[in-house]
């Protein structure tokens, strides 16, 4: 063990004196063993009362710079490296990211341990410890390909531990394996995070990519992330996982609390559980059901119970509200089906309304419908989202349980999102405030004070050139692109989604494209920038991908267009990659169909490191338009009261946007243009083609016109370079209330009660 700051010095002259050469992968390996050394050996938070927060997913990104940020050593560690002639980048190189997450839901959870660690909450995570985390994306013939992506590796974070579980399975058991993971916070406390693997996982059983047998459970269970559910063992696969993961958490829950000697019937005034989305939901079934074993009545279980859960709401999509059917719940989880039915039964005596029951008329159970009805607390998070949750899609729920319902506006850890991945704002806005703003986020609002000094301007923008500067030699070497560094960087980084409107952006691509031809040039190039995975069996997220990549080539191979208008997109958008392009933009786009994007968390990292929003009055996007006010924000677009009526009536017709607009039917009828068909698929461009006229969703034509005037402004804007640096400024300002720090404080004021 490395323990000393010292003694990893001298470990690296060491190496030095023996190998005569030090590479940059033993220099990762020392730095690693020696900051691990230093988390364990931080003190645990002990107390009367500890929180479990329960995810599926934990999209924790690389360690090293974020552990070091909380430890206090980063700045001492990039000057030690460099002593010994690496770059900080080569180190972090060394390190691999684990993916276990898909977005937003993923990234979330892990920016609220870092922040409960911090606060000095009593808090662990709870997850699962899949070998193959969200898949790796390539690009093949301008189309995405995905790849088994292995993250683990010979250095790790995560200590393996025995545990004594069993978990309940077919004609036997399952053994977990539990997988540690220190979580420092910025003042030295320590909690955890564990996830739990299954003894029996075997690896071998993966062929060509991403195949394996599917009903071999004891096998499988741990492999991937969101295995493809488009079958019937798929989806019972997931059942599998989501009951093990809860199982293990509600056995390691009454271990703990044993070991406290906490009373069964008192646990409540000693355990909450946050529920993260209705992924984990059976941990209500699992916990009345080991609470009745253990010698509680049914009913004094489920109020146990009832008062230990609250369950976080993530999205209004229907799709993505899960329910199973009775007969799969059967098959994997006979155990809990007694349970399941008596809470149908009790529920239904509160409310006869169909959308509030357990069980439906065609025998789905409802995940959600079991955490709002037993659950003590239901939350959105982000103020519309909260709304649109009370006053349309759970308004028969607000109506039962008014009191239950509140909302906890999305945060993100400063410690990663400005210290780790923008060390020069990190360090000038320190020595500008004379506070650390990481820590104490409302201090950025002193920055106001400096809305009219153009040297402190000046020297923002200048901090922006140079992560441009650093983003671009990074592509470079990654995707031998060339770029321009004195271009407007516009940046549409997130998961693809139709209702995150990407196609949208496209349609502006062609816009500009098209005017450039025709010789309307631009006052500035401008770089627009995409990263986005789609999911692999989502067919029209992929098409949009195609299109998007087919846009890229056809832009680079035209001399015309091109040093006036480039399209990059980032292979394997990841949080490493996030880290890097956020810090670099100007114009972070939020397009969402209003309503539908719950949150987001991308445009807080957006507006924190001094990009300008372009966005619909969706999720978050409202709060920061109501921090910044209308000068240092563009919104567009129809709100979401309009979009829900539409809904409702059914009265959006794609179609006679298309036909009643000429330059509409121009953009949407490029994507089917020869030249377009030329470089890509006619299968694919066609569908898209198609979906945009036939369906759309998504209502990508409702607001498209107003997209493009709204952002022929911004760029206008954008020549008042002082008045645009004065918006960058005004951002960062405002940006504090969006730290995680003020969301778990709220978590823990109104729901946990830790403290
Ligand atoms: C469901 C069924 C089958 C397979 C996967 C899913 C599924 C996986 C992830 C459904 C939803 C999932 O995540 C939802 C999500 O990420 N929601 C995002 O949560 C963020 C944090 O609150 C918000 O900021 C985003 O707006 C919201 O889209």
């Amino acid at each position: 063990m490395i323990k000393k700051l010292q003694d990893l010095q001298q470990h690296i002259q060491q190496e030095k004196r023996k190998y005569n050469h030090l590479s940059a992968t033993r220099m990762y390996e020392l730095i690693q063993a020696y900051v691990k050394a230093q988390m364990q050996s931080a003190p645990i938070h002990q107390s009367e009362r500890k929180l479990y927060y329960i995810s599926a997913e934990f999209l924790l990104g690389k360690m090293l710079t974020s552990n070091l940020v909380n430890l206090g050593l980063l700045d001492e560690m990039q000057e030690l490296v460099q002593k010994e002639g690496f770059a900080w980048s080569q180190i972090q190189d060394e390190e691999m990211e684990p993916s276990l997450g898909n977005g937003g839901l993923g990234r979330l959870a892990a920016c609220f341990l870092d922040s409960i660690a911090s606060l000095q909450r009593n808090g662990d995570g709870i997850g699962l410890y899949y070998h193959f985390g969200l898949f790796e994306q390539k690009f093949e013939n301008n189309k995405q390909v995905e790849l088994p992506n292995r993250w683990i590796g010979k250095t790790s974070w995560f200590t393996k531990k025995e545990v004594n579980y069993r978990v309940p399975y077919k004609n036997g058991w399952l053994k977990p394996i539990l997988y540690d993971m220190e979580v420092i916070g910025e003042h030295g406390t320590r909690n955890t995070l564990h996830l739990f693997d299954v003894e029996s996982v075997d690896e071998s059983i993966v062929h060509d990519g991403i195949q394996f047998d599917k009903t071999a459970i004891e096998k499988n269970l741990t492999l991937f992330l969101y295995p493809d559910d488009s079958d019937e063992a798929g989806r019972k696969l997931r059942i599998y996982q989501q009951y093990f993961m809860v199982s293990c958490a509600a056995q390691m829950i009454l271990e703990e609390a044993l070991q406290h000697q906490w009373d069964l019937r008192h646990l409540h005034e000693h355990v909450i559980i946050q529920i993260n989305d209705t992924h984990p939901t059976m941990v209500i079934l699992e916990l009345i059901r080991l609470l009745q074993k253990r010698g509680l009545l049914l009913a004094e279980a489920i109020e146990v119970v009832s008062g230990m859960c609250a369950y976080t709401n993530h999205t209004i999509l229907a799709e993505a509200l899960e329910t199973w059917p009775y007969a799969y719940l059967q098959d994997v989880v006979p155990q809990l089906m007694n349970i399941i039915e008596a809470l149908d039964v009790m529920m239904k005596e509160r409310s006869k309304k169909a959308s509030t029951a357990i069980i439906d008329a065609n025998r789905n159970v409802h995940m959600a419908n079991i955490d709002i009805h037993i659950g003590k607390s239901v939350n959105g998070v982000a103020a519309i989202h909260t709304d649109i949750l009370k006053q349309s899609e759970l308004k028969d729920f607000y109506a039962l349980y008014p009191t239950k319902f509140n909302n906890k506006t999305n945060g993100i850890t400063f410690r990663r999102w400005l210290s780790g991945c923008n060390t020069q704002l990190h360090h000038y806005l320190c020595d500008l405030l004379k506070k650390d703003p990481s820590s104490h986020p409302e201090i950025l609002k002193e920055l106001v004070k400096y809305a009219h000094d153009e040297t402190v301007i000046a020297d923002i923008m200048a901090i922006k050139q140079e992560k441009k500067m650093e983003w671009i030699a990074h592509m470079k070497k990654k995707q031998q692109i060339t770029l321009n560094p004195y271009a407007v960087f516009d940046t549409q980084v997130k998961r693809l989604h139709e209702y995150k409107r990407q196609q949208m952006n496209a349609l502006y691509i062609i816009h500009k494209l098209l005017q450039i031809r025709d010789n309307e040039l631009p006052p500035r190039p401008i770089n627009i920038i995409f990263g986005a995975k789609a999911a692999c069996a989502y067919t029209i997220a992929k098409d949009i991908i195609h299109a998007l990549l087919c846009l890229q080539e056809l832009i680079a191979k035209d001399e015309k267009v091109s040093p006036y208008l480039q399209l990059c997109f980032i292979e394997n958008y990841n949080v490493s990659e996030a880290e890097f392009i956020i810090p670099a933009s100007d114009i972070s786009e939020q397009i969402s169909l209003a309503s539908k994007e719950a949150s987001g968390t991308g445009n807080m990292k957006f507006m924190l490191n001094g990009a300008v929003t372009l966005g619909t009055n969706d999720g978050a996007n409202v709060e920061i338009a109501a921090l910044v006010g209308q000068e240092n924000i563009y919104t567009f677009g129809k709100d979401s009261d309009t979009v829900i009526a539409h809904y409702a009536n059914q009265d959006y017709v794609a179609k006679d946007i298309y036909e009643g607009s000429e330059h509409v039917k121009t953009l949407v009828d490029f994507l089917i243009s020869d030249e377009m068909l030329r470089v890509g698929d006619p299968v694919s461009l066609t569908r898209l083609h198609h979906e945009l006229i036939h369906k759309d969703w998504f209502m990508t034509l409702l607001d498209v016109e107003e997209y493009i005037v709204c952002k022929e402004k911004m760029l206008q804007d954008y020549e008042k370079q002082t008045d645009w640096g004065r918006k960058m400024l005004m951002n960062i300002a405002m940006s504090g209330f969006f730290s995680s720090d003020r969301t778990i404080q709220e978590y823990d004021r109104d729901i946990w009660k830790l403290s």
